[in-house]
């Protein structure tokens, strides 16, 4: 089968637009009609990373349509409304390792941005994936908005419910307030955070951030963010989230988080949500001594299967205004500016792909 999608062929090079061939799906693969997709940093990531294998077809959240599904395809069936996701829907000890996919690109085999021919890829309007990619949509909800559960959503506030497990009237501070930050600082006001900082570079993403409960923003561009968030909270916060992954502000969220105090408490919690990447951050042992507490967040420490239902309903209960943080709409064509917008920091919010 063919389907028309973005291919990234050469390291740092645009996106090349053209017909991919889809081979015939395996057991456990789910042919999906796309409805829309999110475009987030990672792939910008992928695209300048020398080491992956090209062609690279990408992309890691989405919904769309289930066209056909392999014969031990038992959750989700043609017809059904899904959403895709990156992390294994519902992984256990003894689950199977998810199925290579055969997609060619020129006769060449493509593979996906974690090097695998397995994960999901979601810029291209047909896509075919294994099952446990694939989370079906049992609420009634608008799949273009929804299309960003399956990355921003999941990664941001499984960071808060998950990882960080933030408590009410605990202080949280978030550097980087874009598509997956914004949905740290949703999640921590859900759960009754307070203050919520917002550390951005740019004065209307930190106004844009207190429509998603910031109460206060701090420029990094004119102020330093370490000082301004231990003066606000007396010490460091409890609970802060780095939400780039660059040296510099994996630094800045150790630094900012409160220390333990001798005889009565643990320190805060420093919260790594932002793939890292570019130049590594020098770690102060400092740091984790006076008890500061450091913790991975990469997917948000999501169970698809049981936290991505939670966070629709989340949206139709009012507690995440996904119509708020899309703020881009963009047709497959227009992949490249709407990554070029996302590499010069234009886009506040998340950008869609509509199909
Ligand atoms: P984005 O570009 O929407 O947001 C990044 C934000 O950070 C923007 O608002 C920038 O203005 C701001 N920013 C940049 N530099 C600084 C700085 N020095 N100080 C303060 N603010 C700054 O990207 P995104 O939200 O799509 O992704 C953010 C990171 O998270 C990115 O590295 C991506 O790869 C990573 C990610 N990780 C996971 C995971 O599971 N770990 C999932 C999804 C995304
Ligand atoms: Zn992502």
């Amino acid at each position: 089968m063919k389907s028309k999608a973005a291919i990234n062929v050469e390291v740092g090079k645009p996106m090349v637009l053209d017909d991919i061939e889809i081979g015939a799906p395996g057991p456990t693969h789910v042919v999906i009609k796309q409805v829309a997709t999110g475009v987030c940093r990672s792939q910008l990531h992928q695209i300048h990373n020398p080491a992956l294998p090209r062609p690279l077809v990408m992309g890691h959240e989405s919904t769309g349509i289930v066209l056909e599904t392999g014969s031990a395809v038992t959750h989700v069936q043609p017809g059904d409304r899904v959403m895709t996701t990156w992390v294994q829907r519902d992984r256990h000890p003894t689950t199977p390792d998810p199925s290579p996919w055969t997609v060619t690109y020129n006769g060449q085999r493509a593979r996906h941005g974690d090097r695998s021919p397995t994960g999901v890829f979601t810029w291209a309007e047909t896509i075919v994936c294994d099952e446990q990619y694939v989370v079906k949509l049992t609420e009634e909800a608008p799949l273009d908005l929804v299309s960003i559960v399956g990355c921003a959503v999941m990664t941001g506030c499984g960071a808060v419910v998950n990882s960080a497990q933030v408590r009410p009237s605990h202080s949280a501070a978030i550097i980087g307030a874009g598509g997956v930050g914004l949905c740290v600082i949703q999640a921590a006001y859900n759960m009754g955070a307070y203050p919520i900082i917002a550390v951005d570079l740019a004065d209307d993403k930190l106004d844009f951030a207190k429509k998603f409960g910031a109460t206060i923003g701090i420029n990094a561009s004119r102020e330093d963010p370490v000082e301004r968030i231990i003066e606000i909270t007396n010490g460091g916060a409890d609970y802060v989230f780095d939400a780039i992954g660059l040296g510099k502000t994996i630094e800045q969220m150790m630094a900012a988080t409160h220390p333990g105090v001798n005889g009565m408490s643990d320190g805060g919690m420093a919260v790594m949500v932002g793939v890292p990447h570019g130049d590594a951050p020098v770690i102060n042992p400092r740091d984790m001594f006076v008890g500061k507490i450091w913790r991975g967040a990469n997917g948000g420490n999501c169970r698809p299967d049981r936290d991505l239902p939670m966070f629709v309903r989340w949206y139709k209960e009012g507690r995440l205004p996904l119509d708020e943080l899309v703020t881009r709409r963009y047709t497959l064509d227009e992949i490249n500016p709407a990554l070029d917008a996302l590499a010069h920091g234009e886009t506040a919010g998340r950008a869609i792909i509509e199909f």
